[in-house]
């Protein structure tokens, strides 16, 4: 999303709130100050419910918010559940309380029951996820929530801005997306202090200062990441001291065991965010009294006398003193108070240890949409049909299909390195530039058409393109973003397969992020060397979650991506790069309604003597193959593109090797481990007996791609190893 903030590049002056030591109970009514003991106190008792029934066996994991309940409740009291947004990590439990969740769901949670409402049995305790509170489900990931944090602030902030973009729409993942947000709404997220080593914690900064976007980041600083001091992970020991330099932040340290204080720096953090003028981070300084989590003994690397020390700062024993000490409540009133929390506990385990258990077969809901289904012919292409018949590239179908997507759904979003025309656009306004578009120019011209809010350079990180473009489709945005090379998709690696394929499976369908990741692929560049020329989508295909599809022609390019983007599922689209412009598979633009359905093969050459499946730049190569095995051999070959990888067309392969009873499969990645070896292997299993000799695989050798171009021709498959193979095994 654009700045709106900083943009004379002045820093805003960010002042460091201490706010250790005790406070004075300020505006809070003896009341409130009840219920914060309340839920600190509720919050203790739910831990150590948990603790004693995994030592009972009756639960199998535990990690305490215990130290942290103070900052925690504090924070959900400060903060508006429903209508504010939370991404928080496995410490907040207190926070969940506060918001309004309750022990029965927590607990329902830890036993891995059929009615959890945060995964229905597929997340460890204390990966919150609730959606009527907004909060959203989390991995076990430490950081990546940072990023999706940024993603759902720009998302409300551009629904603010386009409210019509939150229209619902038939035929499309819209009609399944509500969306909602309000002007003001500011995003809480959290993160021990140990994680902020992460680099998507300092990429979530970029974007937040940048973008002066309404998030409140709440550091839980205990002191220690497992077994590791803060000192390793922090230099100087203070991250908020290391963070006051970014503009536009509001930054406040505060016992975070004191949950007055706590309240107040909460209470400012938010209304500052509130106000529209930035992000804040909150230090809040923790203990942590129970050892990481239940497999953790903490004596192991903590001396007495620090764990002494820490004792004396608990949060719950020094709030009841506080209650006693100002005479708000007297011990029969706690007494009491501690009575009612505990029976609310049992009563919780009661229900929570009766509870339906998950059916087996449950665990293939959801890990695709169940109501939106990509493989079937959604659209009339011919009710659209433009008179254009200019033959035309891959690179100017794809820009086709993404400008008249756009103007179709205004929740679609562009963006990624370089892909803006410009991102100092008075110059682009006033006819001055011509503007870039995207490194090899797919994304040419739509930030002039759409706008900068729509079209904008992101900052050179993977992980906080991907990771941001979460958090937006889990608010209902559109993103189609942009890895300018797939050999730089590996920072996003982590936010790929721990988040995007697994938002919707591991919150049992109430949360999702369908969008596109659209990816330059491929060699035979004579070149472009081992960092220009990477292949590899058989680690994404092995990633339940994501659909991947690579077309091989530029008319596939525009159907195939038509749905990715309509698609209420993840889509990493693969386009080779070397096929951008090939004169190879131009063809004229068919039309803004033109959609092929994922799953569906198109067979580009029909034969009786072999079949040879492929995708991508090898199926030009596949054709050049079978004309010289027509022509010098007789031999008629089959020649299948699959284009579609996940979902891929197993019909279409059955249907071919029972015809000719001889395959190949043909990649340009490498062989061992490659997409081809689960088809070959499926072969083997399925279609033995039409078999009439083994099934062969030709694709690159088990190297990178070197620069001499004469490596560069050893190690990817060329169309004369596709004759040789095919000569070879014809006359097995
Ligand atoms: C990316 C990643 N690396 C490692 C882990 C394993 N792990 C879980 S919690 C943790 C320590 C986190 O410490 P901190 O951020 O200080 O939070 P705390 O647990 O102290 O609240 C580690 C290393 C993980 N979950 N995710």
């Amino acid at each position: 999303m654009p700045r709106n903030g900083n943009q004379n590049g002045q820093a805003h002056k960010t002042a460091i709130r201490t706010a250790l030591g005790p406070s004075a109970g300020g505006e809070l009514a003896p009341e409130q100050l009840i219920e914060m003991y309340r839920l600190m106190y509720l919050s203790r008792r739910t831990d150590d419910r948990e603790i004693m029934l995994k030592r009972q066996q009756k639960i199998f994991f535990q990690v305490s918010c215990a130290g942290h309940e103070a900052l925690l409740v504090a924070a959900g009291m400060a903060m508006k559940p429903g209508y504010d947004w939370f991404f928080p990590y496995y410490r907040d439990r207190a926070l969940c309380l506060s918001l309004g969740g309750t022990v029965e769901q927590q607990l329902l949670q830890a036993v891995g029951a059929a009615e959890d409402i945060a995964s229905g049995g597929r997340q460890m305790p204390s990966h919150w996820s609730n959606p009527k509170l907004n909060i959203v489900t989390q991995s076990s990931s430490t950081t990546t929530q940072c990023l999706h944090a940024m993603g759902c602030a720009e998302a409300g902030r551009y629904f603010f801005h386009h409210p019509e973009a939150a229209a619902k729409h038939d035929g499309d993942y819209r009609e399944y997306k509500d969306v909602s947000f309000h002007g003001d709404e500011v995003v809480y997220v959290s993160i021990g202090e140990g994680a902020t080593s992460q680099g998507e914690f300092w990429e979530s900064l970029n974007t937040a200062s940048n973008g002066k976007l309404p998030v409140v980041i709440v550091v839980e600083d205990n002191g220690y990441a497992i077994s590791t001091p803060v000192e390793v992970n922090t230099p100087g020991g203070s991250i908020s001291q290391l963070v006051k330099n970014f503009p536009n932040f509001h930054i406040a340290e505060v016992d975070g065991c004191d949950p007055v204080a706590s309240y107040h720096a909460m209470r400012e953090a938010v209304a500052w965010c509130r106000a529209g003028n930035g992000p804040a981070l909150v230090h809040g300084h923790v203990v942590r009294p129970y050892s990481h989590s239940l497999s953790d003994d903490e004596r192991a690397y903590r001396s007495e006398a620090e764990r002494n020390a820490d004792a004396l700062r608990d949060p719950i024993a020094r709030m009841q003193m506080r209650l006693l000490r100002e005479g708000i409540l007297d011990e029969a009133g706690i007494n009491k108070l501690e009575r009612q929390v505990d029976e609310e506990v049992q009563q919780a385990a009661d229900v929570a240890l009766r509870a339906t258990l998950p059916a087996a077969d449950s665990v293939k809901k959801y890990v695709y949409s169940e109501v939106f289904d990509p493989t079937v012919q959604h659209y009339d292409a011919e009710s659209a049909k433009t008179p254009d018949t200019t033959e035309r590239t891959m690179a100017d179908l794809i820009n086709s299909c993404l400008r008249d997507e756009m103007r179709r759904d205004q929740r679609i979003v562009v963006y990624g390195e370089d892909v803006a025309d410009a991102s100092r656009d008075a110059a682009l306004k006033s006819g001055e530039l011509k503007g870039k578009g995207g490194v090899f120019k797919l994304t040419a011209g739509l930030q002039k058409e759409f706008g900068s809010e729509r079209v904008f350079n992101s900052i050179l990180a993977e992980a906080n393109i991907v990771g941001r473009a979460i958090g937006m489709a889990v608010r209902g945005l559109k993103p189609v973003v942009e890895i300018q090379f797939f050999d730089y998709i590996w920072p996003a690696m982590h936010q790929m397969r721990n988040e995007l394929a697994l938002v919707r499976w591991r919150s049992n369908g109430t949360f999702s992020c369908p969008l596109v990741i659209r990816c330059p692929i491929g060699g035979y560049l004579t070149g472009g060397s081992i960092y220009h020329s990477q292949s590899g989508e058989s680690i994404f295909t092995h990633t339940p979650g994501m659909r991947v599809v690579m077309p091989s022609n530029a008319l596939d390019a525009a159907g195939l991506l038509r749905t990715a983007i309509r698609c209420d599922d993840p889509v990493l689209f693969l386009e080779h790069k070397r096929l951008y412009r090939e004169t190879f598979g131009r063809a004229a633009y068919p039309g803004p309604e033109y959609a092929i359905p994922f799953g569906k093969a198109k067979t580009v050459r029909e034969g009786k003597d072999i079949t040879l499946i492929t995708y991508g730049a090898v199926v030009p190569r596949a054709l050049q193959a079978a004309q010289k095995l027509h022509r010098e051999n007789g031999l008629e070959a089959e020649v299948i593109d699959l284009r579609s990888l996940s979902p891929y067309d197993w019909e279409a392969i059955a249907e071919s090797v029972r015809k000719t009873n001889r395959v190949i499969v043909a990649h340009e990645d490498m062989l061992s481990w490659g997409y081809g070896a689960e088809i070959a292997a499926r072969i083997g299993d399925e279609l033995f007996h039409d078999l009439d000799a083994p099934v062969r695989r030709v694709a690159a050798m088990d190297t990178f791609v070197a620069y001499q171009p004469l490596l560069e021709d050893v190690i990817l498959p060329q169309p004369e190893d596709l004759y040789l193979a095919m000569k070879e095994l014809a006359a097995f």
